[in-house]
């Protein structure tokens, strides 16, 4: 009967099972759901980076799977990655340029009116109050291609140097700490560790939830010993041979101990120390105090479990350490993600497959950014002050070195100050969305309030920033786009157009490009492109020699291989899987810096009138604010609002059952109607609430405190107290 149908329908076998693969509800008896053609491409939500082919007809992507030969997932998506498709259609897609103009409502304009009004007001900003007065704010999700050509546009072209990106909310703190460990950003090891490795050390990373398909890679893995660090016991902890339920921030603590029981054991590899890295004595000094019994105190972990973790890491040969946000989330995120490479460091556990200290990263191309924006370096992994990197970088531009911005501007959360202080007065916002994502948000709003002029480049409309835009630029997305990101382990993928953008949306890198036309720069910073693949051969020179060495890919070795890992040169033609292999470090002498330090207090503590302390993060459905997942009726089903995690005990001290509607407070602001789940996930003095849901911005009660060296902010940790609620339910 099937057969016949299929016959009747005309459908090939595989064609047939791509379309019901991923659209199980219409399956195969859709004729409109068969593809008409198949794009290989990367996934553009997590840093995971899938290989996955999509299926496109009539100009919309129908079908989405994973891509069998790609060597991050051999097949495999998780439920995001399986719906993406299902988001581009949404109603709220931006499709034509709005104009704000003397307080009225966002007006349909052209494209040469959106741009002759962005060029005009910014230049009248400019004018008035210094180039600087003109802020930009990015993202980690443009395809590399797009980043490279924004930061010379906003460094070169509209010459301020206060731009930075959402990045900086994320994993600012894991590329402060790798300069100080390692004189350079860049993650040493790769997934191919997570299977070669004989210890997995996960520490405040929910990798369960938030990147999925890594499982895939731990799971070929069946002999290691995998120890989750987190407060919370997350599906990654229940998964784990040795869970660490650590109080909030006793990650330092731990660290410390950790280090002072390999040292006093005897089990620091004491030969690699002495060739390859500095500063020893004064470490083995400093942790001399870190006696177990201070750590349990601090840590609240059982002595037998530190212990444990102890002998896992010092018998092992390779250990892979990987971590994510319950580190980087915190005013000591630098300092602790130096100390996980400190301890890297002295069990030798660096340059080699299995063996590293490795940042799990979050958005699709956040490495991207690190490596071209031109935001927390120069392009290249170039430092600002370096003067043999600016005299190299100007000479490849064909520039004087002057033109070169002498410094690194003003990072996220000062640019936000510096408008509250009336020094910034127009902001372009690119592909993110502050309004939810950022701490404390009705002082975020009162920043975007006093704004001149705000333009918000976005691939959706409205979004709680769009909306307080005076114009917005539509954008296209994934999909209707072509360039590359880099994922988590430097693996640099293509990411191809399947079909058209809505309306009159255009690709960043158009809008871009066009920008640089109205503002007189386009040929003196684009000499002759017309697409990504332009900007691609540029990075490749650039970036020649650099340890990000892009000069030996190709968009088409790239499509042959599934993504090739930096370095990629004469030296390593099919890239690298592990850096520092040679022990040599890009530091001034080459050796590693067993960078150290000790706890602080938290930002806010608990007190009898804010008695929990929140923790904020993710859920498997969605991604951040919403703006696409929430557009995927399956994804939205799943989860369809924001919950809090309870303590039973907690639970019972407040009289509250589940699925009660609870409210919390903090100083900054409330949040109503939130679910209760009842849970020993989470400890009795904790409460847990994820971050997606713009009904119940978890972003109104957390708070401005910043790490001072990376500026990261501090997410996953400040005082509430719990209310019953006022109303019934949002
Ligand atoms: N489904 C989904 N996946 C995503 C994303 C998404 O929005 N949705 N976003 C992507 C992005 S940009 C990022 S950055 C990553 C983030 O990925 P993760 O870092 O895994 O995500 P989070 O849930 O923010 O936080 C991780 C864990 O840190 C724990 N934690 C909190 N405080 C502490 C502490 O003091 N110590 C320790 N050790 N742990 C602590 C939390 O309990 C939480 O389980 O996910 C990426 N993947
Ligand atoms: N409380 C709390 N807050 C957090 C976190 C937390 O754990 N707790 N995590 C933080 C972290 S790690 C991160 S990374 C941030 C993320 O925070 P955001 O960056 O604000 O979150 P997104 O929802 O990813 O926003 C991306 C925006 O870009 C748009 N977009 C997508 N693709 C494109 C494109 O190709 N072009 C253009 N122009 N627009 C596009 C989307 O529609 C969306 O509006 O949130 C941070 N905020
Ligand atoms: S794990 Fe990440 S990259 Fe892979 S399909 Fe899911 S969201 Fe996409
Ligand atoms: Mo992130």
């Amino acid at each position: 009967m099937l057969k016949k149908l299929r016959a009747a329908l005309g459908l090939d076998i595989k064609a047939r099972e791509y379309a019901y693969g991923s659209d199980p509800e219409h399956g195969y008896l859709s004729a409109q759901k068969i593809p008409e053609k198949w794009v290989k491409t990367t996934c553009g939500y997590c840093s995971v980076g899938c290989g996955m082919v999509v299926g496109a007809r009539d100009e919309r992507i129908v079908s989405v799977r994973g891509d069998q030969d790609h060597p991050v997932n051999r097949g495999t998506l998780c439920p995001k990655g399986l719906s993406e498709h299902q988001m581009m259609a949404s109603p709220h897609r931006a499709r034509t340029p709005l104009l704000r103009q003397d307080g009225g409502s966002l007006e349909r304009v052209s494209w040469e009116q959106a741009y002759g009004a962005m060029v005009a007001r910014v230049r009248k900003v400019q004018e008035r109050y210094g180039l600087e007065s003109f802020a930009v704010l990015s993202t980690g999700q443009l395809v590399t291609e797009e980043f490279y050509a924004l930061g010379k546009l906003v460094q070169l072209g509209f010459r301020t140097a206060n731009y930075d990106g959402n990045t900086t909310l994320c994993m600012s703190s894991a590329v402060a700490g790798y300069k100080q460990s390692f004189g350079s950003d860049g993650p040493p090891g790769s997934y191919l560790g997570l299977q070669k490795a004989e210890v997995v050390f996960l520490i405040g990373a929910n990798i369960a939830d938030n990147h999925p398909v890594l499982w895939h890679h731990l799971n070929q893995n069946q002999n290691r010993t995998l120890i989750v660090c987190d407060p919370r016991k997350t599906k990654t902890a229940m998964l784990a041979d040795i869970y660490l339920p650590i109080r909030p921030r006793g990650d330092i603590d731990l660290l410390n101990g950790l280090i002072h029981l390999v040292i006093e054991n005897g089990y620091a590899r004491r030969e690699f120390i002495e060739a390859h890295t500095r500063g020893f004595a004064e470490l083995e000094k400093h942790c001399r105090p870190y006696t177990l019994e201070l750590v349990v105190q601090r840590t609240g972990l059982p002595p037998q479990l530190i212990w444990d973790t102890f002998q896992a890491i010092a018998r092992a040969e390779k250990v892979f350490f990987a971590w994510t946000m319950g580190i980087n989330h915190s005013t000591q995120g630098t300092d602790a993600v130096s100390l996980i490479n400190t301890l890297a460091l002295i069990t030798g556990n660096i340059g080699r497959t299995g063996a590293a200290p490795m940042s799990i990263t979050g958005q699709c191309n956040a490495m991207g950014s690190r490596e071209f924006s031109f935001t927390s370096s120069m392009p290249g992994y170039r430092k600002f002050d370096g003067e043999q990197d600016r005299q190299e970088l100007a000479r490849l531009w064909g520039i004087d070195a002057q033109q070169l911005p002498p410094r690194r501007g003003l990072v996220y959360p000062d640019i936000v100050d510096g408008i509250l202080e009336g020094k910034i007065r127009a902001l372009w916002v690119i592909a993110t969305n502050p309004v939810l994502s950022f701490p404390d948000q009705a002082r975020l709003k009162e920043a975007l309030r006093r704004l001149d002029f705000l333009v918000v480049q976005d691939g959706f409309h409205p979004t709680a920033t769009t909306e307080l835009a005076d114009l917005v630029l539509p954008a296209a997305i994934w999909g209707e786009k072509e360039g590359s990101y880099t994922n988590s382990e430097r693996r640099v993928s293509r990411v191809r157009t399947a079909v058209a953008p809505p309306g009159e949306a255009k690709t960043d890198f158009e809008i871009f490009l066009e920008l640089a036309g109205y503002l007189g720069v386009r040929d003196r910073l684009f000499p002759g492109w017309q697409g990504p693949e332009d900007a691609f051969a540029e990075m490749r020179r650039v970036s020649a020699g650099r340890l990000c060495d892009y000069s030996g890919m190709s968009y088409a070795l790239m499509e042959a291989q599934g993504g090739l890992q930096w370095p990629c040169n004469e030296d390593h033609p099919e890239g690298c899987d592990s850096l520092y292999a040679d022990g040599i470090f890009p530091t001034e002498d080459g050796r590693a810096n067993l960078m150290f330090t000790s706890a602080e207090k938290g930002p806010e503590e608990v007190d009898d009138f804010y008695p929990l302390l929140l923790n904020t993060g993710r859920t498997v459905e969605h991604w951040h604010t919403g703006t696409k997942t929430r557009e995927v009726p399956i994804l939205d089903k799943l989860a369809p609002e924001a919950w809090v995690e309870l303590n039973p005990q907690t639970a019972r001290r407040y009289a509250i059952g589940a699925r009660d509607r609870v409210c919390l407070v903090s100083a900054r602001g409330r949040v109503d109607g939130l679910l209760v789940r009842i849970s020993e996930t989470i400890g009795p003095d904790q409460v847990f609430v994820p971050f997606h849901f713009a009904e119940q911005c978890i972003n109104k009660l957390t708070l401005p405190a910043f790490d001072p060296k990376s500026r990261e902010p501090n997410y996953k940790q400040c005082a509430v107290r719990l209310e019953r609620c006022r109303q019934p339910q949002p």
